[in-house]
Order: structure tokens, then sequence, then C-alpha cells
């Protein structure tokens, strides 16, 4: 017979101790995802933001030239990774406070503010932050309960029935989460959802659907919806903007600082006007182009008003997600603020509420979530450049082969795009026997516009297989470059070529 029951408390941590810390983690994840949905006030986001910055650019070149898209799944599993380890590594603290001091309830308290404050910290979300903080709390309270009876340890039971329950947490608050970010109604659901397409736009719409070639094979139209339309960001988590308190400063070498929000700029001449846009990293045959109806106002009234100074005639353009990119003032000035894409709002992804849009150059100076232009005394690198890219500046001529479909009537017809920014295309060639001889191909009238692609048709009849080959002739007479290269640094050149068979006649272009 024992007389007392001593209640077993270890001074160390055991492994149950860390199996608890490591739910407290997750679930403190799970929690803080369950009140800020998929946005920036997701703890993840920040860490997400500094892991992007933090890598080097040989290894971000590597990643768009060679893994592509997925490269964003890997930075964004490693930005989940370190947030669980960092309110894991709370709940460790507070689980050793509890030990230490074999007061539970401290060790508790101390792991439940402790993620707390880390979460509001790097999110600024002091409030949301709960969503983190207090599930650790919890999960550590779980995991510090000192076990009733000495020799028996039902730790095992209880990390089971935790994690258990840890799994039912985080299923909830993904749910949860998941309700959050979509219906929150923010500026990511506001693009295509705001209304009428004013008459000037449809009617330029319409003017590119009676432009189109008719195309059998799966080439998009001359205007690319906001689904087809490609996205190039440096961070997961797009800045969640709002069109009332937004505004667009003038810095740096300038006569007179200015600032104008989103009012003003309404206030200034709208225009409509079609561009495309193509990314310095996109693949020589790769689908990192389109073009959009923009509604907006030309930069130069308003660069013209602060007078700009400075020994390089440079700027250096900034945005919310914190990336910048510097240009010349020249190119700047034929540039374009625009607030509408397609007639409606700017998506959030293409960057609401306003962007930049620089007629021939590439994507990279088309910023988005645009928030400061400041004129420079000498030139800087901008993000892209830091990490070795030379992206700023006009477009190579491209001539895309997209499709590639035998026809009913047995003919084969190729189909595209063609591209050369303000270069305009003048002609587009294919050769069907591997560049011995060159025919014309068919091209969509082109648009109003300095800065548009334009569709390229060319049907005919094959024997066997052929060595199909395409090039592009700008508006300036100039032949699209033979020679070979990658997208790193600035930007693929050659020409698209590739054996098609009449045979497998669902060819797809490589
Ligand atoms: N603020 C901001 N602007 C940005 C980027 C970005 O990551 N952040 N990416 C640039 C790049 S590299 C390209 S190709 C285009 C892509 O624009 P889109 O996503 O609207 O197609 O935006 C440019 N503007
Ligand atoms: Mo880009």
């Amino acid at each position: 017979m024992t007389d007392t029951i001593t209640r077993y408390v270890p001074d160390q941590l055991t492994r149950s101790d860390l199996l608890f810390a490591l739910l407290s983690g997750l679930v403190g994840v799970a929690g803080s995802y369950a009140v800020a949905g998929y946005t920036r006030q997701f703890v993840v986001a920040p860490i997400d933001a500094l892991v992007v910055r933090a890598t080097p650019g040989p290894v971000v070149a590597f990643m768009i030239e060679n893994v592509g898209e997925q490269g964003h799944l890997l930075h964004i599993a490693l930005s989940f990774a370190i947030a669980v380890g960092v309110l894991a590594g709370t709940a460790t603290v507070g689980l050793l406070v509890a030990r230490r001091t074999e007061r539970p309830v401290a060790g508790v308290l101390f792991a439940g503010l402790l993620a707390w404050g880390i979460v509001a910290a790097i999110t600024l979300e002091p409030l949301l932050a709960l969503g983190g903080g207090l599930p650790v709390a919890l999960f550590t309270a779980v995991g510090a309960a000192p076990a009733a009876t000495p020799g028996h340890d039902p730790s095992r039971r209880r990390a089971l029935v935790s994690g258990a329950s840890a799994l039912g947490f985080v299923a909830v608050a993904a749910g949860f989460g998941r309700l959050v970010s979509g219906g929150s109604g923010s500026a990511a659901e506001s693009g295509g959802e705001d209304g009428e397409v004013d008459e000037e736009v449809a009617t330029l719409m319409t003017e590119a659907e009676d432009n189109s070639l008719d195309i059998e094979g799966d080439v998009p139209g001359l205007v690319s919806t906001f689904e087809e339309f490609y996205n190039v960001d440096i961070a997961e988590f797009d800045p969640d903007l709002s069109a009332e308190d937004w505004s667009l400063t003038f810095t740096g070498e300038v006569g007179e600082e200015r600032e104008i929000n989103f009012e003003d700029l309404h206030e200034m001449p709208t225009e409509r006007r079609f561009v495309t846009l193509r990314c310095v990293g996109e693949d020589l045959n790769g689908h990192k182009l389109d073009t959009a109806v923009w509604t907006g106002t030309p930069i130069e009234p308003l660069l013209e008003e602060v007078d700009p100074g400075g020994e390089c005639g440079c700027a250096m353009v900034r945005a919310e997600d914190d990336y910048f990119v510097q240009f010349p003032v020249e190119a700047l000035e034929d540039g374009f603020l625009a607030w509408g894409m397609n007639g409606q709002s700017l998506p959030q992804s293409h960057g609401y509420p306003v962007r930049v849009l620089i007629p021939g150059h590439w994507g990279e100076t088309n910023v988005k979530w645009l928030s400061e232009i400041e004129l420079l005394e000498e030139e800087m690198d901008g993000y892209w450049e830091e990490r070795g890219w030379h992206g700023t500046g006009p477009v190579n001529t491209v001539a895309k082969l997209w499709s590639d479909t035998t026809l009913e009537n047995g003919n084969m017809e190729l189909a595209g795009h063609a591209y050369a920014g303000t270069r305009g295309i003048e002609r587009v060639e294919v050769s069907t026997n591997g560049g011995n001889t060159w025919t014309d191909a068919e091209l969509s009238e082109p648009l109003p516009g300095e800065d548009v692609w334009r569709q390229w048709r060319h049907e005919f009849e094959p024997d066997e297989s052929h060595d199909v080959v395409v090039r592009a002739i700008d508006g300036e007479g100039a032949l699209q470059p033979q020679e070979e290269s990658g997208s790193f640094p600035s930007g693929a050149s050659g020409w698209v070529s590739k054996t098609v068979n009449p045979m497998d006649s669902m060819g797809e272009s490589a």
C-alpha cells in the first residue's frame, strides 16, 4: 500500500514532449491558416517572402529554366516547414519551462505568448495571430499536463489521442481557412466580377475576335482570358491591397515629390490599349506570352509634372511585394498605368489595383501592385538583375509553334502567335523541310496598338513526317535570329522547330 501518489514530473524533455511540440507547431500553422486563409496574413506568407529573397540568384535561374512552376512548390514547402518548426520551438521552450519550474501553467502561457508574439511580429496582425498562438498554447497544455502515476507512463496513449485530435484540428482549420480566403471578397475575386465591360473595351474585344484566325488546333485567341493569362510573381502570396488605400509616390531626383491616389488617377485621361506581355524567363516555345485589353492612363504627363532629374536618366519602380526594377526614364515615358484588364478591374494576381505597362520591354518591367517611382542619380540593379538576368530591355522576336493538327481533309495545320514588341510583326515564314524552303504563313490582321502580337496559320499537304521550322520577320524587316540560346540571362533565342507526323494527328508542339 502506498500512502500517497507522487506525481511524476520529469525535468528533462522526453520524446513524447518533442512529439507534442511538433503537434503544437502543426496546429499553430493550421490555426493561423484558419483565421487568415491563404493570404499575406497567414504565418507562412512572410516566411515565404524571406525564403524567396534569400535564395541565391543562380538557384532561382536554374529553377525557372529547369523546374518551372513547380519551383514554387519547393519554396512554399520549405516555408511551411520553417513555420511549423518555429512554432514547435515555442512549444518546446514552453514545455521546458513547465518542467523546470514544475508549473505547467507557466509553461503553457510562455509557449502561447511566444507563439502569438512571433506570428504577430512577422504578419503584423496581432489579432489574427491569436489563431496561431491559441492552438500552440492548447497543445502545449496537453503535453505539459503532469502524468498521474510513476512507472506507468500514459504518454503514449495521450500522444495517440492528441495526435488524432491535432489532425482533426488541422483538417477543420484547413476547411475553415479555405472558406476565409475564398469568401473574403478581396481583390482576388474582383477581376471579372465587378460588372459591365465598358463600350470601348467591348468594341476592342470584338475586333480581336473578328481578327482571330480560324484555327482548328488549340491556340489561344488574340485576347487572353484571366484564366489563360500567364502569371509570374516573386512571392507565393500576392499583396492584398485596396483601391482606397492605394497611392503612388514619385521620389528621389525629382523637382517636386508627388503622391497620387486612385481617384487622382481616374481623373486623368483614360485610354484602352492592347498590350502583349512576355516573360524573359520563358522557353523559346513557352507560353509566358499573353495579350489583354488594358484600361489606364499614360505615365508621361505625371512624369512631366514631377520634373525628373538625376544623372542616369533612369528610374527604380517599386511595388508592395518589395519587387523593384530599374530601367530608363525614356522607356517609362512610353508607359501606361493600368487599373483595368479586359474591361474588369485588375485581378489581384495581375497587380490590383494598379500596374505598370511598358511597351515592348520584357515582362519584368511591367510592375504590379505599383507603389513608388524613384528617379535615380545612378543605375542600380533591380530584383531580377541582382539575380543575374538582363530582362529590362526590348523583347526578342519570336514565332511560336503552338499547334500542329491533322485536319479532316488530310491536310496539316500549323499555328501559333508571333511577337516582336514595338517593332511589330511583318511576316511569319514556315518551312516544312527543315529550312530548305520557306513559305509565308497566313497572318491575323494587326490590332490597333504599338505592342501587340499576331496569330499565324499555315496549312499544307503532308507526305510522311516533316521537319517544321518557323521564324518571324519584324516590322523593321529584321529576321528572327537563328542562333539558339536558353532564356537565361537575356531571353531565349533561335527558331522553333518540330518534327510533325500526320499519322499522330493529336501531336502537340514541343
Ligand atoms: N510587383 C511585381 N511586379 C511584377 C512581378 C512581380 O513578381 N512583382 N513579376 C514581373 C514579371 S517577371 C513578369 S513576366 C510580369 C508578369 O505579369 P503577369 O503575372 O500579370 O502576367 O510581371 C512583372 N511584374
Ligand atoms: Mo518575367
